[in-house]
């Protein structure tokens, strides 16, 4: 057991370059207490943070397990913080996600909840991306323009930060714990070369891989489309 989650670890370990989504779980996970409420949204994010994020208790990472439904963390957070307003919580979502449920940003102003909202903005349907390319089919409506979550955050009575290195990440998250309202961190997720090749092993991949390649997925999939067209059946 012990080698196994040993394995687990070195599979899962922050990005060499210093920065990409498995930075941010790590630096999150070591900045934010152990009594931390974390919440995931549906999406690659959510399949590299369930491999990454340390649950000290039990009930502490809340996401739909069944159903997977894509706007789940934010109301998810919101009524545990509401129940629990002492409890730090913290939603995972990806941009995605976070467009298809903004209104629920204008409840946690009103209901006065100060919970940290990360959203990984790679301006990319990434989990389904990674389906698409496994079938060897380029890209087909996954991917969309950048919003911007900082204004976004500043518009429904919030405050957002765009966040691109490690340590703007660990000092606006110790900002964000000490506010009274919610904040946005908007962690831009950067295309890197070197993860390129762990997207080629999404097909007939183990789980370990496929939560990889949902990383990679996540850090690359600006410099990977368009995918090569597939000769049409006729
Ligand atoms: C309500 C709903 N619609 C569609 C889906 C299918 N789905 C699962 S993940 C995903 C993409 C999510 O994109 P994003 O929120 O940006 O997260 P990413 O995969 O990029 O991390 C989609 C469309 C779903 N799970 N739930
Ligand atoms: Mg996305």
């Amino acid at each position: 057991m012990e080698t196994a989650r040993a394995s687990l670890v070195g599979a899962f370990s922050a990005e060499p370059e210093g920065w990409g989504p498995s930075t941010v779980f790590h630096i999150l996970r070591d900045v934010l207490s152990d009594k931390t409420v974390a919440t995931a949204d549906s999406g690659a994010h959510r399949i590299l943070l369930s491999q990454i994020w340390h649950c000290p208790t039990p009930r502490t990472l809340l996401q739909s397990s069944g159903l997977c439904t894509m706007g789940c963390a934010l109301p998810l957070g919101a009524g545990h913080k509401r129940t629990e307003p002492d409890t730090p919580v913290v939603v995972f979502v990806g941009d995605a996600g976070l467009e298809m449920g903004l209104g629920e940003l204008a409840t946690l102003r009103d209901l006065k909840l100060a919970v940290i909202v990360v959203v990984l903005v790679d301006a990319s349907l990434a989990l389904i991306e990674l389906k698409q390319r496994a079938g060897q089919r380029s890209n087909a409506g996954v991917d969309f323009g950048e919003t911007d979550f900082v204004a976004v955050a500043k518009a429904l009575g919030g405050v957002g930060a765009w966040v691109d290195d490690a340590e703007s990440l660990r000092l606006e998250a110790e900002a964000a714990l000490s506010r009274d309202t919610f904040t946005i961190l908007a962690c831009r997720i950067m295309m890197g070369r070197s993860e390129l090749k762990s997207r080629e092993a999404a097909q007939g991949a183990s789980s370990t891989q496929i939560a990889r390649t949902a990383m990679a997925l996540m850090s690359a999939n600006c410099a990977l489309r368009p995918a090569p067209r597939r000769s049409r059946r006729k």
